[in-house]
């Protein structure tokens, strides 16, 4: 399929070539492929991109980035500094590029301003951030945005009008030695991302985020972070015990409400057929979009699958570009409007 958007896709900047590159050796066979990759903005991606029919993407800093930062100060100059550099590097290229500001999570007034900036200034479609972002003294702490403090932040997105796009970090600190330190291989894609994101998203519902704000939409990555397949669970919990219980006073609406009016779930790094067929039952193909997950997941891996996955016209253009052209308002990039020849 030609045309096709993809929206969780990193990039490092170049002076963090160090970082990188330990980074890498944790998640990549061929570290210096991937270091190399992920430094580059547009030219052996543009090549990706014309070859498998990726005609739109949008950027974002690769993990754990600013939310591995737990001094405030740093962390606000480094997202300013990732952010000036993504714009002036897709300069003249938003016919294929766009961008998601990255922000530093300590203030929440900040984070709107800087998101304010980088949307109506720099034209970002949205913010992507990790799941949560480390603070305290010696970064053993941690701030989640699902508190009311947090309320000014979401009225900055809703009033933007712009996603925010939920991703893992790396588990750090206490929770890092007590539970991770000793099962060091489920850290990252096979548990530990999966269990970040969901945490953060379901306390996003249950501590009545989407009730202050109705019109804010969330993207999370990987199929949904293994939420879909346990909706129907969740529901029930949620609804037969849960409010019940009490919450109910912060939680008005059904798990599968938000998964409709809010959530967005994408296809970066998990392809799928059956996962994805599920995700289409529970979750709706109006509310799925497509993405690779580069370059910790490959083009050819993510594109072949899904120009070649069972599914009728309609759904997989929805998927694979529309959903995504009318979620970030997109006008005409390469082959936007092309023909689906199967
Ligand atoms: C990511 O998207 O940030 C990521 C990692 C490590 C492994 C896989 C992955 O940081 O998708």
């Amino acid at each position: 399929m030609l045309g096709k958007v993809s929206l969780e896709e990193a990039f490092a900047l170049p002076r963090m070539r160090e970082q990188t590159e330990r980074w890498a050796s944790l998640f990549a066979v061929d570290g210096h492929k991937h270091a190399r990759e992920v430094t580059d903005i547009a030219e052996i991606r543009t090549r990706y991109m014309d070859e498998y029919g990726v005609g739109y993407q949008i950027l974002s800093y690769t993990a754990p980035g600013v939310q591995d930062i737990y001094d405030p100060e740093e962390a606000h100059a480094f997202a300013r500094e990732i952010n000036d550099y993504a714009a002036e590097q897709t300069k003249g290229k938003e016919d294929r590029f766009g961008c998601f500001a990255t922000l530093s999570m300590h203030d929440p007034t900040e984070a709107a301003a800087e998101l304010e900036r980088c949307v109506l200034e720099l034209g970002f479609k949205g913010a992507l951030v990790n799941d949560t972002q480390r603070s305290g003294r010696d970064g053993d702490d941690m701030i989640f945005y699902d508190g009311p403090e947090w309320d000014v932040f979401w009225e900055t997105c809703t009033k933007l009008d712009v996603p925010f796009y939920l991703h893992p970090r790396n588990p750090t600190g206490t929770m890092f030695e007590k539970l991770w330190k000793d099962r060091k291989w489920l850290i990252g894609p096979p548990l530990s991302f999966a269990q970040g994101v969901g945490l953060s998203m379901l306390g996003m519902v249950t501590n009545g985020v989407f009730g202050r704000h109705p019109n804010l939409q969330i993207i999370i990555g990987h199929l949904g972070e293994h939420i879909p397949p346990d909706l129907w669970r969740i529901d029930h919990w949620f609804e037969d015990i849960k409010k019940p219980l009490g919450m109910a006073a912060q939680c008005k609406k059904t798990i599968r409400d938000y998964f409709a009016q809010n959530i967005w779930i994408t296809t970066s790094g998990n392809f799928s057929s059956p996962l994805l067929q599920l995700c289409m039952t529970e979750v709706s193909a109006d509310r799925i979009l497509f993405s690779i997950d580069y370059p910790f997941e490959q083009f050819e891996d993510a594109c072949t699958w899904f120009d070649n996955v069972e599914l009728n016209k309609i759904d997989k253009l929805k998927i694979g570009r529309e959903n995504a052209k009318k979620l970030f308002k997109l006008g005409k990039y390469k082959d936007s409007e092309a023909q689906l020849k199967r």
